[in-house]
């Protein structure tokens, strides 16, 4: 093999003159000098991948040399490298059919490193390499759900990484901050994955401004609380003035809300009463003013309530219904089940009633003459026979009702 020493030893000839001691010197350095590229050399550099993490991440840096005749620069030509970030392994190396390859070794610190390769006189272009989070471009923040939750909830946290070229920055550390509740990554850094996406979540009960970071990059948003703004319930009915066993048609039409849809409609008729649903029936069995209260809730849960006053009249009165007992329960009778003269027997209205209203009289004919009044009475008959006894009950509207049974009254 033929090396052309003669350029690396020039510097020998030429110190022949300056001395034992300087002679001496240069004959050491010139035996440790590698042959380098010529001048009019070209150095052309290469690097694959263009981007690699921070603290170890790797890539290839490779160098085509020619010479100026545009022939491989012959092997063993030894070139040196030079960045701004991290290190080159090794900082350099001898080419082989023209070309070498080394290794770019990230540090801590993120950056564009600036490589270069440098062979006797000759230099090659600058080629970069991005490390770690400079690599990010933009820095998008998404929740799942995009609010807090109506009493409290979890949330979940996506940032998403993309470099210049808009493809996903994976493995770059986010960190999430948020103004309230807690995190599960406790603040730790969190890794993007393949997708350029780094989640986490939150656990929170009150309106929340939340963060994700990577490097400089920052992307923030608002989590407001579910139920700052809540639905709007309208409440309609028909008839205005119902009476006692009509259907009353209730609906929440007109009910909106401005963040989502209404899921939830719930009644209260003021009587006991509920139903479910934008669209509902009732039939109010008694007279009275009676509280309904509908109450709407939204998609987020959050839920908001009206009423209104319902007045239910009676209507035409319905008549009440005479129904009465007889026997000779003690102590005014002996109890044997036998209706007897001079025997006190117990009249009683108990089981009669008024559908819409309340009876307010009773009044008893004995069919002897006799007469009573109240709810229940007593009567002695003075001879045997067969009497019919009639009972006439009023409501409080006036309205009346007779009821008649045959009794026999023995000896
Ligand atoms: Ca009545
Ligand atoms: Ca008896």
């Amino acid at each position: 093999m033929t090396r052309p020493n003669h350029f690396l030893c020039s510097g020998f000839v030429f110190s022949q003159w300056l001395g034992g001691v300087a002679l001496l010197l240069m004959a050491v350095a010139c035996g440790q000098v590698d042959f380098t590229a010529p001048a009019g050399s070209v150095l052309q550099i290469f690097v694959k991948p263009e981007w690699v993490p921070a603290n170890g991440g790797t890539a290839t840096v490779t160098v085509l040399g020619f010479r100026s005749t545009g022939a491989p620069l012959p092997d063993d030509t030894l070139i040196t490298f030079t960045t701004t970030l991290g290190r080159i392994d090794p900082p350099s190396a001898k080419t082989k059919d023209g070309r070498v390859d080394v290794l770019f070794i990230s540090d801590d610190r993120s950056g564009i490193a600036k490589i270069r390769a440098f062979s006797g006189p000759e230099a090659s272009a600058e080629t970069e390499i991005t490390v770690g989070t400079a690599v990010v471009a933009n820095l998008e923040l998404r929740a799942i759900p995009s609010y807090v939750p109506a009493g409290g909830g979890t949330v979940r946290l996506i940032a998403r990484a993309t470099a210049q070229d808009g493809n996903p920055v994976p493995n770059v550390p986010v960190v999430f901050q948020a103004s309230a509740g807690t995190l599960t990554s406790g603040g730790q850094p969190v890794l993007t994955n393949a997708n350029g996406e780094a989640e986490d979540s939150l656990f929170t009960r009150q309106k929340t401004e939340v963060k994700a970071s990577i490097g400089t990059k920052t992307a923030t948003l608002t989590l407001p609380y579910a139920c700052e703004q809540r639905p709007t319930p309208r409440l309609n009915f028909s008839p205005q003035t119902p009476v006692v066993g009509q259907p009353v048609f209730f609906n929440a039409n007109g009910s909106f809300d401005p963040t989502g849809p209404i899921v939830r409609y719930e009644w209260n008729f003021g009587d006991g009463g509920s139903g479910f649903g934008p669209e509902v029936v009732h039939v109010y069995s008694t007279v009275g003013v009676f509280n309904v209260t509908l109450t709407v809730t939204n998609d987020r849960g959050c839920d908001n309530s009206t009423n209104s006053f319902l007045n239910v009249s009676s209507g035409p009165n319905q008549p009440p219904q005479a129904v009465f007992t007889v026997d000779d329960r003690l102590p005014g009778g002996n109890g044997d089940g036998v209706l007897r003269v001079g025997e006190t027997l117990t009249f009683d209205a108990s089981a009669s009633f008024d559908p819409d209203g309340t009876i307010v009289a009773y009044t008893w004919d004995f069919g002897d003459t006799g007469a009573g009044f109240g709810k229940v009475t007593t009567h002695a008959y003075t001879a045997a026979g067969n009497y019919t006894v009639r009972l006439t009950v009023r409501d409080n509207l006036g309205a009346v009702a007779t009821a008649e049974r045959l009794i026999t009254v023995q000896p």
